[in-house]
């Protein structure tokens, strides 16, 4: 089979090896991995038939991972694992993954379709800003650019001036790096006087965090780049789940013959139809290590309808909206901090930074929304009115407007913390 293949499987091809898949995974995982010994006992492996029966086999949870610390959910022997990545663990306990040579295969494998979908290959050298370490977003863009045979620069995050210079000597092509780093990186070389008729960049590739459709052209204008998303976790393998090719640009394909996914409702638990948002729930069926069944990513996201022009038979998802717990409501209006960011980003006066903090004034929830003007020169008052009206009359929310000197909010050189809430600390 060759590699362009594998993004042409028929459909009924794909369900047929989901089955076989889910059969298998439970045969091995009830003699190997205690979690699932207990969840799946009395699942005969057998009786899953089709994409209905998958279905209703049980979830596993965050939590679930959390309270396996460090290598409850290891399905084979330590002797036989290679490398291990782990989540931060700030809110809880750290979640492990774990690779034996056949789960890094299977990931530079994933990864090589997200830089082949971009076209990336063997002559395009790659400044790789993704932070190098636990967190999976360094290693997994190296074994993609080492898989495709294109030269890698290893440049993690942090030391935004040497970034800009190295990505202009050594010529790069690609650039990968969370979007929010990328801006930050756009902005040091806007300052340093370099524009990017001074580079040689064709592509970049972002994620690890929820992005906007304003943030992404703003980048495609500012790094002269076609701007692309690329989604993944940890849990599953790292980044490559599922990617944006150049030519559709507007979805991202998933590996499904390689990662299971579903799109469920978060409340029911049962499949949304196709186009409706939901919760995306991922197996990563052909893991050894720590393989895992019916995850909840707790991302929010939909299948789209429509097939690529690219060809790829793949089906796409949504960019992701959001965490399930980074939507908040205010009064009564649910939302993401993307969406405040694609509105805020169309206003012409603003830097594209910002952050949101939610207070509570007694009873009442209140949105901060903390922004810096392009230049100094703009008057405090005038944008004040002009994101409180604006953000009014596209998301019907009422909003305190703080704008703050040039250069005052934080930079991200990872994933950006874009809201803050207050309101747990009051409780
Ligand atoms: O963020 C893996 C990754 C690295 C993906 C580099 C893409 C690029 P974790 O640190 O485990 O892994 O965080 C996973 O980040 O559940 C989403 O909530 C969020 N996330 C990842 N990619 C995207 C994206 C990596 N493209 C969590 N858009 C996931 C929105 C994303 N959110």
């Amino acid at each position: 089979m060759t590699q362009v293949d594998e993004e042409h499987f028929s459909r009924d091809f794909l369900a047929g090896q989901a089955i076989g898949d889910f059969q298998g995974f439970i045969n091995r995982v009830k003699q190997a991995v205690p979690f699932y010994q207990d969840k799946l006992s009395g699942i005969d492996p057998e009786s899953i038939r089709d994409v209905d029966d998958i279905s209703r086999l049980p979830f596993t949870y965050k939590e679930d991972l959390r309270k396996a610390y460090p290598f409850q959910m290891l399905g084979v022997d330590l002797s036989d694992v290679q490398e291990i990545h782990a989540t931060s663990g700030t809110s809880g306990s750290a979640v492990v993954t774990a690779y034996t040579a056949g789960d890094l295969k299977l990931w530079s494998q994933a990864m090589a379709r997200v830089f082949r979908r971009a076209g990336v290959g063997s002559g395009d050298v790659v400044h790789n800003a993704y932070g190098y370490g636990l967190f999976t977003g360094g290693l997994g863009m190296h074994y993609a650019a080492l898989e495709v045979g294109a030269a890698v620069v290893p440049m993690s995050g942090g030391y935004t001036q040497r970034q800009v210079k190295m990505l202009k000597d050594l010529g790069a092509t690609v650039i990968c790096s969370t979007p929010s780093y990328a801006q930050h990186i756009a902005e040091v070389m806007a300052g340093m006087g370099i524009s990017s008729a001074d580079l040689n960049l064709k592509v970049g590739i972002f994620g690890a965090e929820s992005w906007s459709q304003e943030m992404c052209r703003e980048l495609e204008t500012q790094l002269g780049i076609s701007a692309l998303d690329v989604y993944g976790l940890a849990e599953i393998i790292g980044p490559g789940v599922a990617s944006e090719c150049v030519l559709g640009h507007e979805g991202l394909h998933v590996a499904e013959d390689l990662f299971y996914f579903e799109v469920i409702n978060p409340n029911t638990g049962r499949p949304v139809s196709e186009g409706e948002s939901g919760e995306l729930v991922l197996s990563s069926l052909k893991r050894e290590a720590t393989p895992i069944m019916r995850y909840r990513t707790g991302d929010i996201t939909r299948i789209l309808p429509d097939s690529c022009p690219c060809g790829r038979t793949t089906r796409r998802i949504d960019h992701i909206k959001g965490r399930a717990d980074d939507m908040f409501t205010l009064r009564g209006i649910n939302l993401f901090p993307r969406e405040i960011e694609s509105e805020l980003l169309r206003i012409e006066e603003l830097a594209p930074v910002f952050q949101l903090v939610l207070d509570r004034n007694s009873a009442l929830d209140i949105l901060e929304v903390h922004v810096e003007p392009k230049d100094g020169g703009v008057k405090h008052e005038h944008l004040v009115h002009k994101i409180k009206t604006h953000l009014n009359r596209t998301l019907g929310i009422n909003v305190t407007v703080a704008v703050q000197e040039p250069h005052s909010i934080p930079r991200s050189e990872g994933k950006a913390v874009r809201l803050v809430d207050r309101r747990k600390l009051i409780r």
